[in-house]
């Protein structure tokens, strides 16, 4: 851990799992730059990537582990707090069996610590009541892997996006949720500009500026779609009957399932709401182009047909035989920094470790034999929407909840409070002082974060790279691996007795070799690394598995007992709650560019608050009018489950009959933003993966008597405020404000809420009594300290003009006047809510660049004034920034 030498490690984001160098600089600072050396990104990173080094700091961590006391948590001792999880889980085992408790886990976690948290609950507890968010992400692609290959295998690798030529992105917001392949597609394409893109999504999203075809597809009928593109290759003759009789089994039978209800392809484009010409054109590019990648996510996966909506495509890649090959295969994006480490170690409810099955008595018999166990559970656990019912009815007594907040992740999120309050023992672990989570815990403990922890990672491609240490540990924090090994050691259980991560390791990668042969051979296997010592292990260099093999299936040999794919047949069937009367809209939920869920450590970050400061409901103009709710005002969807408040926007690329609101803001920075809260529990039969894109709702205007903003460098108590968003700035907070009371004395009101006493303040402020606007600033020492401003109407000052001002040692005589005038004098045009994140760059001084510059294409747009120049993440939007400035023209 010495300063100022990089440590090569990968990002703790999303599953492309770039190399991340970091460096400590004398000065305490960290450097993030991209590993050049690693084959996911050589050299690049994405916006959120970049700016990690503003995450790490110490404000918001756990430090202490706390333990509840007269319904308080107060600090205590490791030992105090392990003997309290240890004693809670023996004491409820005891009274009521192993299935009694359950652990709900995260994607998120290294290999090594998801491999012992298995371990404990499944060999030890004796229950496979362990379930994880992968849950609600990837679920559904595992179960389809498997119903089709016989093994949760991805058969390809990243290389395929740019060897392919043609590529179908359905239901992934690329450009945003995986940016580095997003851009590793952009570059391909500008030396074999031929390379054909289509997007598959209900939404125009930031991914469609680069497609050559975008099929908005109405939500949940993608089944509809790719049964109907079956139909067209075998109408064409372009099965590739050679490799489906030699390699697969049930074709007949999965063509006869689409022809019910997909043979006619008008009939198809009707019920997807698509233009038939376009997707025609979709389906003959297919037919016609033998290197096709199909790339899927939760578009596909979060549905209540998500495991159908998998195999309908995995179908089309069987068929023609595009599988396993060069710049070809189905391949699912994954979502979190380890869900194929999670799948590897067999994290689910449903599986055992090492790709062994539950349900199979030969299976348990081999992991138990190498774990040397004295149980192994033997049905499968409780899902996770099931598992949070089963504690809310009081059959599960504990809950061990470790990296992942499902008081905001969850569908129905007010189901899991109630859960939480009504149970017995809640554990969290965790690296954030306050989530909504925590505030439920009776134990919390503190975990080593990113930059502090040692261990695995696995991406989308099968490729385990190292997560490295970098920084000390902070406070008392812990590994989550070590901590699971106290409580297991302290229970009485042998074999936890592990010293570092790379004795974890070790005994994972020796569990995929174990018996991998005959009846139990399987895919999934180390070999080659099961014998690594500590040096070779700290060493270790991005590496996919089965070693040296880039591609699986290729061959034609898939992992049923017979060798055989299989083709499911998939009736499509619509999702299970449609809109109605009284909830005519359809809530679709995803994520921004720059946020990382539920905001724990991207919420840190200044820089990644200026793209999307605030929560926001996306909405049609038309639906707006027919709905009376209005842009920039504050309007509320609610469901049968539950509702939240936000912003109204027209992003422009939603179709009428839908709504789409972003899932990152939770109880810890907003009033009212928690849109899991809104979201129905409805989950694929087959997966269990809950339906987060498709939930009927209403949405109402949310009236207010006053908008307001503060930027202030100290927080402010929000007693009494209707609505809020607090918001991580350079130097200063900045808080969204709207009230439903009216305010009698603006003045009085505004110096309260900044906590500002005395007459001696340095206190601007001008009042406009009968329009209800009300404008102040608070200096201290002659700098911008805090200001406040209010209105009637959403119709406020620029907020990162105000912003840059914190950036000043003094306010001119401009400034004061300005700050009341609430516009800069005399001090050029507002950049406008930021584009490109690493250079602060915002929307209006890339419009005026355009306009001025005669500007037309991303590479000059970057040339004269940086935006888009770093990470790339946001040249989707110049690019859209440069089409609506040539069609105003
Ligand atoms: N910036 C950022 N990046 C992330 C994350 C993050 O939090 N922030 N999280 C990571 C994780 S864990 C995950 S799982 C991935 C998710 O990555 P993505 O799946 O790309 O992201 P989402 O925004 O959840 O949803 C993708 C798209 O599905 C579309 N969709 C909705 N309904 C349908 C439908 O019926 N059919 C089709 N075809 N499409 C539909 C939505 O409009 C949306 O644009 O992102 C990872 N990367
Ligand atoms: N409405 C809606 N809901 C969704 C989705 C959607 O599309 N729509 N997507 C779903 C998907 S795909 C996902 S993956 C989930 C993600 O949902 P969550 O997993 O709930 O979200 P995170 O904010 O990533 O939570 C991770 C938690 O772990 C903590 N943490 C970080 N590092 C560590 C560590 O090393 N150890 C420990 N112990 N804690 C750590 C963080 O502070 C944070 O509290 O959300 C799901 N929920
Ligand atoms: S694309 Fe961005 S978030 Fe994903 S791993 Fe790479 S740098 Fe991290
Ligand atoms: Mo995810």
């Amino acid at each position: 851990m010495t300063s100022c030498t990089p440590v090569k490690t990968t990002c703790p984001y999303c599953g492309v799992g770039c190399g991340v160098e970091a460096t400590r600089l004398p000065d305490g600072a960290i450097r993030i730059a991209g590993d050049s050396s690693h084959p996911a990104n050589l050299g690049r990173l994405c916006v959120k990537g970049s700016a990690l080094g503003e995450t790490l700091g110490p404000e918001n961590r756990l430090l202490q582990p706390q333990v509840r006391v007269a319904g308080v948590l107060q600090p205590a001792s490791w030992d105090v707090a392990l003997d309290k999880v240890a004693g809670g889980l023996r004491a409820i085992i005891d009274a009521h069996g192993p299935d009694a408790v359950a652990l709900y886990v995260s994607g998120q976690l290294l290999t090594e610590d998801y491999y012992i948290a298995n371990k404990f609950m499944k060999g030890y507890v004796g229950s496979a009541n362990i379930d994880t968010n992968s849950r609600l992400c990837m679920s559904s692609a595992v179960a389809g892997h498997k119903r089709a290959f016989g093994e949760d295998i991805v058969p390809g690798c990243y290389e395929d996006l740019e060897l392919a030529d043609m590529i179908v992105l359905v239901g992934s917001n690329t450009a945003w949720c995986h940016p580095i392949l997003f851009q590793r597609i952009a570059r391909i394409r500008e030396s074999r500009p031929e390379v054909k893109l289509v997007v598959i999504d209900p939404r125009r999203t930031a991914t469609c500026e680069l497609a050559d075809l975008h099929l908005p597809v109405k939500p949940g009928t993608d089944v509809w779609l790719f049964n109907g593109l079956l139909c067209h290759l075998a109408k064409e003759g372009v099965i590739a009957d050679d490799f489906v009789t030699r390699h697969s089994s049930g074709l007949d039978e999965a063509l006869a399932a689409a022809h019910v209800d997909c043979g006619d392809p008008l009939q198809v484009a009707k019920i997807c709401k698509l233009d038939p010409h376009a997707m025609l054109a979709f389906y003959q590019a297919f037919a016609a182009t033998r290197k096709v990648v199909t790339a899927f996510s939760q578009g596909v996966n979060q549905s209540s047909s998500g495991t159908d909506k998998v195999n309908s495509i995995i179908n089309c890649h069987l068929a023609t035989g595009r599988i396993g090959q060069p710049g070809m295969g189905p391949f699912s994006l994954t979502g979190q920094p380890n869900a194929m480490g999670g799948r590897e170690v067999g994290g689910l409810a449903n599986m055992l470790a090492a790709h062994l099955e539950l349900d199979n008595p030969l299976h348990r018999d081999t992991v138990q034999t190498f774990w040397d166990a004295p149980r192994i559970a033997s049905q499968p656990g409780l899902k996770a929407v099931e598992l949070f019912h089963a504690i809310e009815s009081g059959k599960v007594k504990a809950v061990w909840i470790i990296a992942t907040n499902p008081l905001v992740s969850m569908p129905d999120a007010d189901q899991v409070r109630r859960a939480l309050d009504k149970c017995e023992l809640v554990v969290v672990s965790d690296i954030s002082a306050q989530s909504d989570t925590n505030a439920h815990a009776d134990v919390l403990l503190p975990a080593l974060g990113w930059g502090e922890k040692e261990g695995t990672v696995t991406n989308s491609e099968r490729r385990i790279s190292r997560q490295r240490a970098f920084m000390p540990a902070p406070g008392a924090a812990r590994a989550d691996w070590q901590v699971l090994c106290d409580v297991a050691t302290r229970m009485g259980y042998a074999g936890f007795d592990f010293t570092s991560p790379q004795a974890i390791f070790d005994e994972h990668a020796r569990l995929s070799t174990f018996r991998n042969e005959g009846a139990l051979a399987r895919l999934f296997n180390l070999a080659g690394l099961d014998k690594l010592d500590a040096a070779q292990y700290d060493a270790l260099a991005p590496q996919q598995w089965p070693q040296g093999r880039a591609r699986l299936f290729g061959d034609g040999r898939f992992a049923h007992a017979d060798g055989r794919a299989r083709f499911v047949p998939t009736a499509p069937r619509a999702p299970r709650n449609a809109p109605d009367e009284d909830y005519p809209l359809i809530l679709n939920t995803g994520r921004v560019r720059d946020q990382w869920h539920t905001m724990t450590r991207t919420g840190k970050a200044a820089k990644l608050s200026g793209h999307v400061a605030e929560a926001f409901i996306d909405i049609h103009p038309q639906d707006a009018l027919l709905y009376s709710v209005r842009e920039g005002e504050l309007a509320r969807v609610s469901s049968a489950w539950g509702a939240m408040v936000a912003r109204v926007v027209h992003g422009g690329g939603i179709a009428r009959g839908q709504v789409f609101v972003p899932i990152h803001w939770s109880d810890a920075n907003a009033s009212d933003a928690r849109v899991g809260a809104v979201v129905n529990p409805v989950v694929d039969p087959v997966s269990g993966e809950p339906e987060f894109k498709h939930t009927p709702v209403r949405i109402e205007q949310f009236r207010v008597h006053w908008h307001a903003f503060v930027l202030s460098r100290t927080p402010l108590n929000l007693d009494g405020v209707a609505h809020w968003t607090r918001i991580q700035g350079e130097q200063f907070l900045r808080y969204e404000l709207a009230g439903r009371q009216r305010i009698a004395d603006l003045g009085a009101w505004a110096r309260t809420l900044l906590g500002v006493q005395g007459e001696e303040a340095d206190w601007l402020d001008y009042l406009d009594a009968s329009a209800g606007v009300y404008r102040a600033v608070h200096l201290e020492a002659g700098r911008i300290a805090q200001c406040v401003y209010v209105s009637p109407r959403p119709d406020l000052p620029s907020r990162s003009w105000l912003a840059s001002l914190f950036a000043h040692a003094q306010m001119d005589a401009a400034d004061r006047a300005g700050v009341l005038l609430g516009q800069p004098i005399g001090k050029g045009v507002d950049a406008g809510p930021t584009v490109c994140s690493c250079f602060g760059v915002g929307r209006n001084t890339i419009c005026a660049a355009i306009v001025e510059q005669k500007l037309t294409t991303t590479a000059q747009v970057t040339a004269c004034i940086k935006a888009g120049g770093n990470c790339g993440s946001c040249v989707p939007e110049i690019r859209q920034l440069l089409f609506e400035a040539r069609s105003a023209a």
